[in-house]
């Protein structure tokens, strides 16, 4: 496993003993599937974080019509966002009504220099003191692919019940393991994802906690997720949607509380890498270029998983800036700053982004059609 960090410098992470052993464990208790081996939080997090939430034209849609719904059903006093990244959510509400929770300095920036109260510190029982100090309590605490990024849960779960008000509702949302075993989408276990919630482990976790699910929407961002809405569970103002047992159900009817799952899983696995491989391979046997389309941190597993480099795959293209001329962690591949050019003179590319799989079919309508092709891992290897 490599740490999503783009360095200068091919097969970096290795040279600098900076490769961790990816397994994937199973909590026969609460039923929660996570990542065994953590890495030390600021080598993940920091002022080099090289992810941001606007890069692509579908996260700042699905962030709008989220917040005019947040709005419109409840009304909100006060916001705190954990894990703010750019923007891209808290600048559709009012800067008096936000704060802001990011870590990597770099992000901080950019919504501080919006003008948006943000704290650049890691999300803990200890800043949810600090800020309630200052503002007392939030009515609405929303946390898009953050939560599944911090290993302790208790000090997490521990901040939000300090600061959240009594019919306050916490709004979370994270890839959905469920969609991650019907796709086969194995890469969204890497470092930064430690743990993969379905609406069953998180039940169990927030037990503890007094907090309850009441309402679960199933979103196509990210690959598949599940947004939940929780609650105090003595706050019996907000009813529990049927929607949530439909998940619970369907979660059960393919079976997640069950270790065998994972071992069919397992092997679904090691097929798809044997045939994406042989596609690549078969392609470069005619000697076609093939180019990455976005350098996701997903990626970064199905390259070093598959050993994938740049003898099959010449380079990626992406969009973000800190992303340039940098490789892919692990690997020889490099990362070239898209451009429309090095996107025509190409006939086959690697779908990395496969999760923004309809905005890229749009804008490269030109490539598919002159013929150009996406090759995808998603949810078997394939040509498209
Ligand atoms: P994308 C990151 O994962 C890290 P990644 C993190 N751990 C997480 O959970 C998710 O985000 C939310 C590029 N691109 O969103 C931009 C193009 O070049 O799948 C990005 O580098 N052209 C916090 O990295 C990458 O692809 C395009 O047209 O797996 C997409 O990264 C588009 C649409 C994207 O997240």
């Amino acid at each position: 496993m490599q740490i999503n960090i783009y360095l200068n410098q091919e097969n970096s992470a290795k040279k600098n003993n900076e490769l961790y052993h990816l397994e994937v464990m199973f909590d026969t208790k609460t039923k929660l599937v996570s990542l065994n081996k953590k890495i030390p939080v600021k080598k993940m997090f920091n002022s080099n974080y090289p992810y941001r939430s606007s890069m692509s034209k579908t996260m700042p849609i699905a962030f709008k019509k989220l917040s005019k719904h947040i709005i419109k059903r409840f009304n909100p006093k006060k916001i705190l966002e954990i894990g703010s990244n750019d923007g891209a959510l808290i600048q559709n509400f009012n800067r008096d009504n936000a704060i802001c929770v990011e870590p990597c300095g770099n992000l901080a920036k950019i919504t501080k220099r919006r003008g948006y109260f943000t704290y650049s510190n890691y999300w803990n029982i200890k800043l949810s003191k600090k800020i309630r100090k200052k503002f007392n309590v939030v009515d609405i605490i929303y946390s898009a692919n953050t939560i599944t990024h911090i290993e302790n849960l208790d000090n997490v779960f521990k901040g939000i019940t300090n600061i959240l008000s009594k019919k306050g509702v916490l709004i979370i949302e994270d890839p959905s393991l469920l969609e991650c075993i019907k796709k086969v989408s194995y890469d969204q276990f890497y470092n930064e994802h430690i743990y993969l919630f379905s609406a069953t482990s998180l039940t169990n976790i927030l037990k503890k906690f007094d907090l309850e699910i009441f309402d679960i929407q199933q979103l196509s961002t990210h690959g598949g997720s599940l947004r939940y809405y929780i609650k105090r569970k003595n706050n019996k103002d907000l009813k529990i949607k049927k929607k949530v047992l439909i998940q619970l159900n369907l979660e059960k009817k393919y079976q997640l509380h069950k270790f065998s799952t994972y071992l069919k899983f397992k092997s679904k696995v090691n097929n798809s890498k044997i045939r994406l491989i042989k596609i690549l391979k078969n392609l470069k046997l005619l000697k076609k270029t093939i180019i990455g389309y976005g350098a996701t941190a997903k990626v970064t597993t199905i390259l070093n998983f598959c050993k994938i480099d740049n003898s099959l795959i010449d380079y990626f293209v992406d969009t973000t800036p800190d992303k340039k001329n940098k490789y892919v962690p692990g690997t020889n591949i490099v990362v070239k700053k898209y451009n429309k050019k090095l996107i025509s003179s190409s006939q086959y590319m690697f779908l990395g982004a496969w999760n923004f799989k309809n905005e890229i079919f749009k804008k490269e309508r030109k490539f598919l059609k002159k013929g150009g092709r996406f090759i995808t891992h998603i949810p078997f290897p394939r040509i498209i």
